[in-house]
C-alpha cells in the first residue's frame, strides 16, 4: 500500500488528508507558496494514467482569522457568484475563479482536532505565481484586479461577514501601533526610534481615506483588500492574469485600497524583505503600466473622487502594511509568518522607504491618473 508523502510527519495534515476522498493514489503533500498567513500545500495524485492531479490544501491562520466559519461563508457566496458571472461571460469558471473540494461528509472545508479550518482547491493549472513585476506582468495584473472589481460590482454586501475586523482602518492600525509600542513587550522599541519617528511623524495621513469614506466622497465598495500580484494566477500561454485568488479579505472596502496594495507591492524591483534600502525605489513607470490596466480593467466604473484618491490609497496601503510589520515585530511576530528574527523589521523599513519615495513623486503620481481617466 502506497504510504503519502506528509510533511515533517505532521499528524495533523495526515489527519486532514483522510477527510477527503481524492480522485486518484494520493502520493503526498508538501509546502507550496510565499503567503504570509495561511498553511498553504501543494497535494499530489498520480492516476494509473495520464498526468499528476494537483490540489492546493490550506489550514486558515487562527492568529489572523478569529471566525474562520464566516471566512468560509464569504468564499462560498464569493465565488459562486463569481462563477455565474464567469459562465454567463462565456468563461471557463474551474479557471477564471477558485472552487471547493468538498471532504467526504460533503462539508465545505475540515475542522480539525485543534479547531483549525482547511480547504482544499483544485489547482489551477498551466498557470504562474509572481513575486516580481515587469511592466506587462504588472499592466496585466492590473487588468485582471480592476476586472475582478467590476464583476463583483452587484455582489450583495450585506451577505459578507468582516473576517478581519476593522483590516484597512488605518487609524486602528496607527492605535494598535501605539498600543504595541507603549507595552514594548519583547523590549525592542528602543532600537526602532527612528522607524517609530517615522509613523508618529504621519499619523495625520492615516486619516485621509477614512475621512473622505466619513465626508461621502469615497465609496464603500466589495473589495478584495489583499491584492498583491502573488495573489493572482497567470496564464501561461497568454500571460494574461486568469485568476483572483486569496479571497480570505474580500468584503466591503476602497476601491483605492486594492490599487494602493498592488503599487505598494509590486511598483518596485526588490523584495519586500529587501535589507539594503538603496536597492528599494518606487518606481514610476511600473505605477503607470498598473494605473493604465487598472483603469482599463476597472472599465469607467470609478468615480471622480476615485480617481483622485488613487495615488493616496498607494501611499496609505504602503505606509499601513509598514504600521503593521513594525507592530508585529515590537509584539513578537505573531502574526506574519517570518523565516529569520528580524524578518518583520525588513519588511517594515522597505515600505517606509518606498512611503518616502512616493511622497517625493506624489505630484507625478497624480499626473499619470489624470493621463489615464479621461
Ligand atoms: P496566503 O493567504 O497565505 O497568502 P494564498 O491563498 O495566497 O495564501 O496562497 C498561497 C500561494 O499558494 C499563492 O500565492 C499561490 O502561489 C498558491 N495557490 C493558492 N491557491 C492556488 C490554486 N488554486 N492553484 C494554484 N496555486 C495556488
Ligand atoms: C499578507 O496573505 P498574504 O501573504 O497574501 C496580509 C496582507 C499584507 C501582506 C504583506 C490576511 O498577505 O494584508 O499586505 O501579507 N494578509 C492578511 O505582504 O493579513
Ligand atoms: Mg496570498
Amino acid at each position: 500500500m502506497n504510504t503519502p508523502y506528509i510533511p515533517e510527519n505532521d499528524p495533523i495534515v495526515a489527519e486532514v488528508l483522510k477527510a477527503y476522498d481524492f480522485p486518484a493514489t494520493l502520493l503526498g503533500a508538501v509546502r507550496y507558496g510565499q503567503g504570509h498567513i495561511n498553511d498553504t500545500f501543494c497535494v499530489i495524485c498520480q492516476p494509473q494514467e495520464g498526468d499528476a492531479v494537483r490540489f492546493i490544501l490550506q489550514g486558515l491562520s487562527s492568529a489572523a482569522f478569529p471566525h474562520p466559519e464566516e471566512l468560509m461563508e464569504n468564499f462560498v457566496g464569493i465565488t459562486s457568484f463569481l462563477r455565474e458571472k464567469i459562465i454567463a461571460a462565456g468563461g471557463d469558471p474551474m479557471r477564471e475563479t477558485l472552487s471547493l473540494v468538498k471532504t467526504r461528509d460533503g462539508k465545505d472545508f475540515y475542522t480539525d482536532a485543534n479547531g483549525k479550518v482547511w480547504r482544499l482547491t483544485p489547482f489551477i493549472e498551466n498557470s504562474d505565481c509572481f513575486q516580481k513585476a515587469t511592466p506587462e506582468l504588472f499592466e496585466a495584473s492590473a487588468r485582471t484586479f480592476g476586472r475582478f472589481q467590476k464583476l463583483l460590482d452587484g455582489f450583495p454586501a450585506e451577505t459578507l461577514h468582516e473576517t478581519i475586523y476593522k483590516f484597512h482602518d488605518t487609524e486602528n492600525r496607527y492605535a494598535n501601533f501605539e498600543k504595541a509600542l507603549a507595552e514594548d513587550k519583547m523590549g525592542r522599541a528602543a532600537a526602532v526610534a527612528a522607524e517609530v519617528k517615522f509613523v508618529q511623524d504621519r499619523k495625520a495621513d492615516c486619516s485621509v481615506c477614512l475621512q473622505a469614506l466619513r465626508d461621502g466622497k469615497l465609496p464603500l465598495r466589495v473589495t478584495h483588500n489583499d491584492t498583491k500580484l502573488n495573489n493572482i494566477l497567470v496564464d501561461r500561454t497568454t500571460h494574461e492574469g486568469i485568476c483572483v485568488i486569496d479571497l480570505d479579505t474580500t468584503m466591503p472596502g476602497l476601491s483605492v485600497n486594492d490599487f494602493g496594495d498592488s503599487i505598494r507591492f509590486g511598483a518596485n524591483h526588490s523584495a519586500e524583505d529587501e535589507k539594503d534600502l538603496s536597492k528599494v525605489n518606487f518606481d514610476i513607470e511600473l505605477y503607470e503600466a498598473f494605473t493604465r490596466g487598472f483603469l482599463e480593467g476597472a472599465a469607467g466604473g470609478l468615480t471622480e473622487a476615485e480617481l483622485e484618491y488613487l495615488p493616496w490609497g498607494a501611499r496609505l496601503m504602503t505606509l499601513e502594511c509598514g504600521i503593521r510589520f513594525l507592530t508585529d515585530y515590537l509584539e513578537g511576530d505573531n502574526y506574519f509568518r517570518i523565516h529569520y528574527p528580524e524578518q518583520n523589521l525588513d519588511r517594515c523599513r522597505t515600505q517606509f522607504k518606498l512611503v518616502h519615495d512616493m511622497e517625493q513623486q506624489f505630484d507625478a503620481m497624480h499626473a499619470v491618473v489624470a493621463k489615464y481617466a479621461k
